[in-house]
């Protein structure tokens, strides 16, 4: 057990989110039941923004979590990101209407560069960053090109709530219990192009098409339903999915501090070493897997000419979306 506090920084801590995100870290689901945690909550400098967030610190304080050290609450970088181990940027401005790709990209871009600058200025040596907000594969890129002197491969972009959503989606479809899905990769972009990969899933021992053989639901309802959950939960519930995307920050961050079951991997967006072709410095979900301590890309899984033109078509997008932001990346 490890009696120095880790230090977690959470963006958008009064949001939709952080309500679900904070409780679960000061429970201890995300760095285990013995590890004390100390929350640093950051908020935009509004009033409405402040005064929610201080009412999430009275609500922390009154759950008296055991593993709970302290709180920072602040809308200043400096102060929020200071000697914190782990960054979790949620917070960003969501999609308006009548706002295009390009202009989300521009807004929420210009928080991503000062949030990097701020990570590299004032993290812990050891500090890693996970980005949730949208677009969160290119927002990471961002704030990963932004943070100087700051190893790339200490920035993520989350993918796994999109695994989740799509192991479930298998295990209903098998008439199997959740736990017997395995790698399943997303690939690319946390977006609408991305590709649950179930040629390579498999169900117990067996290759998910053995198991499901029905084609055409694999290849067209199983894709859209997975692709299209974010939309589905906002349409029912009037807002976005917010618990079930905290409860994949909490996996995002166990997959990578803890080692991957033998065989197995996960997803997450990492920086492009160039692997499967993809072009290298992007910031893309692969099969990972991770010794506890530090992770990889896993080499060697198959792709057949579907699977390669999904992966392409999502590397397609991230291109276009690193064009747009091509003002926000430092030479
Ligand atoms: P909310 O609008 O409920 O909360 C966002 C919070 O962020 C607000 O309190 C706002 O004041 C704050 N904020 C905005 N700019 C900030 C800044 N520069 N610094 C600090 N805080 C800032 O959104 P919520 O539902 O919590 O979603 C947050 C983000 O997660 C959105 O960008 C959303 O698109 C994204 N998502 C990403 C998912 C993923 O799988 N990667 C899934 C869920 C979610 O859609």
């Amino acid at each position: 057990m490890s009696n120095n506090p880790i230090r977690v920084a959470v963006t958008g801590a009064a949001g939709q989110i952080g309500y679900s995100l904070l409780f679960r870290i000061a429970s201890g689901a995300m760095f285990g039941p013995n590890q004390p945690v100390i929350l640093h909550l950051i908020e935009i400098p509004d009033e409405k923004a402040m005064s929610a967030l201080q009412g999430v610190v009275m609500e922390l304080d009154d759950c008296a979590f055991p593993l709970l050290k302290g709180t920072v609450a602040t809308s200043s970088l400096d102060e929020g990101f200071k000697g914190v181990n782990w960054a979790l940027l949620v917070g960003a401005v969501p999609r308006k209407q009548g706002m295009e790709r390009k202009d989300l990209l521009g807004i929420n871009g210009k928080i991503f560069t000062g949030q990097g600058q701020a990570i590299a200025k004032n993290g812990a040596s050891d500090v890693r960053t996970l980005v949730v907000g949208n677009p969160c594969n290119t927002n990471s890129l961002i704030a990963a090109n932004n943070a100087r002197g700051l190893d790339k491969n200490r920035f993520f972009a989350m993918t796994m709530l999109d695994e989740n959503r799509a192991k479930t989606q298998l295990a209903r479809k098998a008439g199997v219990d959740v736990t017997a899905i395995s790698n399943l990769a997303i690939w690319g972009n946390h977006s609408a192009t991305m590709f649950p990969d179930y040629f390579n899933a498999r169900i117990g021992t067996r290759p998910v098409p053995d198991v499901i053989g029905h084609r055409e639901w694999l290849e067209k309802d199983f894709i859209t339903t997975v692709q299209q959950r974010g939309a589905a939960i906002i349409k029912a519930r009037g807002l976005s999915s917010a618990a079930s995307a905290a409860n994949a920050v909490v996996d995002t961050v166990r997959n990578l501090t803890t080692p991957t079951r033998t065989g197995d991997w996960f997803s997450v967006g990492v920086h492009s070493d160039g692997s499967y072709g993809i072009e290298k410095g992007l910031i893309f979900s692969y099969p990972i897997r991770s010794d506890g301590k530090n992770w990889e890309i896993v080499k060697d899984v198959p792709l057949n000419e579907f699977s390669r033109a999904k992966i392409t078509a999502t590397e397609n997008e991230l291109k276009e979306e690193k064009a747009m932001v091509a003002d926000l990346l430092p030479k």
